[in-house]
C-alpha cells in the first residue's frame, strides 16, 4: 500500500518500478511489526543469520559478496553536467551517457524481488538540519540497516507531505557483478544510483552519498559544510564540556576517539567523553558566529577488527544488542562473533567471513579487515544528551588527522582559519581497507574528504575559505597524527584514550589556557604541555614525534604543489599563498 499521495514520489516510484520490473513493492513505514517480518524473510533466505539471543540480543549476521567487501571509488562517479564542476578529484561522465548506461543496467534487474521503498531523515526529523530522502533497493539488509543508521518511515512521510524536496536514491543488487558496479550521483538532480553491490558503504544511500557527496554541494549552495567528522564532547573536572570535530580518512580513528575513555587519571579528576557523531558532522553558523554541528546519522557502521575492550569498550557495549554484523567470524559453539583484535581467544569452532570452516591457527585472517557492525546509537554507554538535540553543539576546535608513519607531527595548530585551511587540504594519509585498492601507500586526502566531495576540490576549498569569512568566532584548526612510527615500525604514541591528552592541549589552546612554541609549520605544545603522567612515553619520544623534519617537510612541500596544479584556477589563491609561506619558512 502506498503511505503517501505525494505526487512526486509516487511518480518517481511509479517509474523506477517499470524500470527495475519487481514482482512487489512495499512501502516501509518503520513500525517494528514490518522490521521484524523482514528479519524473518532474511533468516529464511539465509541473507541474515540470527545470532544467540541471550548473548547478543536482537542481533544478525551478514555477509557480502566476497568481492563486494568494500567502497569501490573507482567506479563512484558524480556526473554534474560539466566536467570541471566535478573537478579532477572525482570521475565524471556525461549525466545523459550515465542515465543510459544506468538504465540498461536496472532493466528488469529487481525481477523475482521485492522493492523496498524507505522513506529515511538525515538528522533529527523536523530539526532545521534535517534533510529527507527516499531509498528504493532489492535488499532486505539494506532496509534493516537503514532502520539502524537512519530515522525511517512515517514521520518523514508526514514531514515531506506535498514536497519535492527530497534526494532521490535507486539501489539494486542486481548480479553484484563488479563490472557492472556503478555508485553514481547527480548532484544538479539530487539523485543517486547504485547498483550491483551490496556492501554498505555502496548502498546504505544516505551514508556516505547523501550526506556527503550530494550534502556537500548542498553546503555550498545553502551557505553549510558536510564533512567526514567525528563530534566530540569533552567535559572537564568543572563540568563544562567542550565540542571538537575530527576530520580523519576511512578507518583512521574516527570512533575511537568518538568514543573516548580518559586515562584512568583523568577519570579520577573528573573528565568525561560524549558522544556525538563517529563520522559525519553538517555544521551551519550559529546566530551566534559559532559553527555549529549535527550528527545526521542515526547510528554507527564501524570497523570491527582491532574493537576490543580494552581499545573502545564504548563501540564493544554498542554492538551488543540490535546490531547487524557484516563479514565477520562467526562463532558455531555458542553462535556469536568474533573478529581480530576483539580478544586472544579465536573460537576454535568457527566460520570465517566468507562463510567457510575457520582453522584459528593457520595464519588466515577469520574477519574480513573492512569487517563491520551497524549498531543504534543510542546503545553507545557514552552518547551524549545533545545526539536528539534539534541545534546542534558548537565546535571549538577542528582537528584534521592521517596516518602518517612520518613526516606529521602529533599535534600542531594553525595559525588562523586559513591556514587551518591549507592544513586541511595537505593532509595525507596511507590506504586503508575501507576502499577497494592497495593498503598502506600514502596519497593526499584533503579534509578526509577525497572519496566524498561531491564537486570540485578547489571550489570545495573555497567555500572553506568563504565560511571562516562568515564565521565571527571561528573554531580554532588543529592537525593531529596517532600513527608516527620508530624505525621499526612501533607506534611511538599510544593512542586510544591517550589521546584525551593531545585534546586537553588542544582545548587549553581554544580557550587560552595553554601556551604554545611557533615552528615553520604553526603552533606546538611546549615540552611539558602534554600531560605524560600514567604512561610509558618518556620526554625523549614526546619530543621526537613532535619534531619537524625540515628536510621530509621540503620534499612535502614539492609533492602540494604537483598536487594543487591540477586545479589550475579552481585552486583558491590563499592556499597558493599559504604554501609560499611554508617554503620560505623551511628555507
Ligand atoms: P571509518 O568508519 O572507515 O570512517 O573509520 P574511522 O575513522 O571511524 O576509524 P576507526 O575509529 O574505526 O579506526 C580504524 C582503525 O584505526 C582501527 O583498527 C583502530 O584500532 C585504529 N585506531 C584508532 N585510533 C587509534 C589510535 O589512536 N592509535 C592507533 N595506533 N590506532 C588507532
Ligand atoms: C568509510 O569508509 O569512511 C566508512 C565506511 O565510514 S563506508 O560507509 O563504507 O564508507
Ligand atoms: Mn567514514
Amino acid at each position: 500500500m502506498k503511505l503517501t499521495s505525494n505526487e512526486h514520489i509516487i511518480k518517481w516510484v511509479d517509474e523506477m518500478t517499470a524500470l527495475c520490473r519487481p514482482d512487489e513493492v512495499v512501502w516501509i513505514d518503520g513500525s517494528e511489526e514490518q522490521l521484524e517480518e523482514l528479519r524473518r524473510v532474511a533468516m529464511s533466505t539465509g541473507e541474515m543469520i540470527k545470532l544467540n539471543e541471550e548473548k547478543l540480543p536482537g542481533c544478525y549476521l551478514h555477509r557480502s559478496d566476497v568481492n563486494d567487501v568494500a567502497r569501490v571509488e573507482g567506479r563512484t562517479f558524480i556526473c554534474s553536467k560539466r566536467q570541471e564542476d566535478a573537478g579532477p578529484t572525482n570521475n565524471w561522465m556525461d549525466p545523459a551517457e550515465m542515465y543510459a548506461k544506468l538504465y540498461e543496467i536496472y532493466d528488469g534487474s529487481m525481477k523475482g524481488r521485492a522493492m523496498y521503498v524507505i522513506p529515511y531523515s538525515m538528522g533529527v526529523v523536523g530539526s532545521d538540519f534535517a534533510k529527507y530522502g527516499i531509498e528504493l533497493t532489492d535488499s532486505i539488509y539494506v532496509v534493516l540497516s537503514m532502520a539502524i543508521m537512519t530515522r525511517i518511515g512515517m514521520p518523514i512521510l508526514n514531514e515531506l507531505g506535498d514536497s519535492a524536496d527530497y534526494i532521490k536514491g535507486l539501489h539494486s543488487k542486481a548480479e553484484l557483478d563488479p563490472e557492472k558496479r556503478y555508485i553514481v550521483h547527480f548532484p544538479e538532480d539530487n539523485t543517486i544510483m547504485s547498483v550491483n553491490s551490496g556492501y554498505g558503504g555502496n548502498v546504505l544511500l544516505g551514508k556516505k552519498c547523501f550526506a556527503l557527496r550530494i550534502a556537500s554541494v548542498l553546503g555550498r549552495d545553502e551557505d553549510w559544510m558536510a564533512e567526514h567528522m567525528l563530534i566530540l564532547g569533552v567535559e572537564n573536572p568543572q563540568g563544562e564540556i567542550r565540542y571538537v570535530c575530527g576530520a580523519f580518512p576511512s578507518a583512521c580513528g574516527k570512533t575511537n576517539l568518538a568514543m573516548l575513555i580518559p586515562p584512568e587519571a583523568y577519570r579520577e579528576k573528573g573528565w568525561k567523553c560524549w558522544t556525538v557523531g563517529d563520522d559525519i558532522a553538517w555544521l551551519r553558523i550559529g546566530a551566534d558566529g559559532r559553527l555549529w554541528a549535527v550528527n545526521p546519522e542515526n547510528g554507527f557502521f564501524g570497523v570491527a577488527p582491532g574493537t576490543s575492550n580494552k581499545s573502545n569498550p564504548n563501540a564493544l557495549a554498542a554492538t551488543k544488542k540490535n546490531t547487524i554484523f557484516t563479514n565477520v567470524v562467526h562463532n558455531l559453539d555458542d553462535n556469536t562473533v568474533w573478529w581480530e583484535g576483539m580478544d586472544k581467544n579465536p573460537p576454535r569452532n568457527a566460520e570465517s567471513w566468507k562463510g567457510e570452516k575457520w582453522d584459528c591457527t593457520d595464519g588466515s585472517k577469520g574477519a574480513h579487515p573492512n569487517s563491520r557492525f551497524t549498531a543504534p546509537a543510542a546503545n553507545c554507554p557514552c552518547i551524549s544528551p545533545e545526539f536528539e538535540g534539534k541545534t546542534g553543539v558548537p565546535i571549538s576546535a577542528i582537528i584534521f588527522g592521517g596516518r602518517r608513519a612520518k613526516t606529521a607531527p602529533l599535534v600542531y595548530q594553525s595559525r588562523d582559519w586559513d591556514h587551518g585551511v591549507f592544513v586541511g587540504s595537505i593532509m595525507a594519509s596511507e590506504t586503508t581497507a575501507a576502499a577497494v585498492g592497495q593498503v598502506g601507500v600514502v596519497r593526499r586526502d584533503p579534509m578526509a574528504m577525497r572519496p566524498f566531495c561531491g564537486y570540485n576540490m578547489g571550489d570545495y576549498w573555497q567555500h572553506w575559505i568563504d565560511m571562516g569569512n562568515k564565521l565571527s568566532d571561528p573554531p580554532k584548526i588543529f592537525n593531529v597524527n596517532w600513527f608516527r612510527t620508530d624505525d621499526e615500525g612501533n607506534f611511538l604514541w599510544p593512542g586510544f584514550g591517550d589521546n584525551l591528552r593531545v585534546v586537553e592541549w588542544i582545548l587549553g589552546r581554544c580557550f587560552g589556557e595553554k601556551d604554545a612554541v611557533e615552528t615553520e609549520i604553526g603552533f606546538e605544545p611546549k615540552p611539558g604541555d602534554i600531560n605524560l603522567e600514567g604512561t610509558d612515553v618518556s620526554p625523549e619520544t614526546l619530543a621526537e614525534i613532535l619534531s619537524v623534519d625540515k628536510e621530509l617537510w621540503l620534499e612535502e612541500c614539492k609533492g602540494i604543489r604537483e598536487y594543487y596544479a591540477q586545479f589550475g584556477e579552481r585552486l583558491p589563491e590563499v592556499l597558493a599563498k599559504e604554501l609560499e609561506k611554508l617554503e620560505t619558512a623551511l628555507k
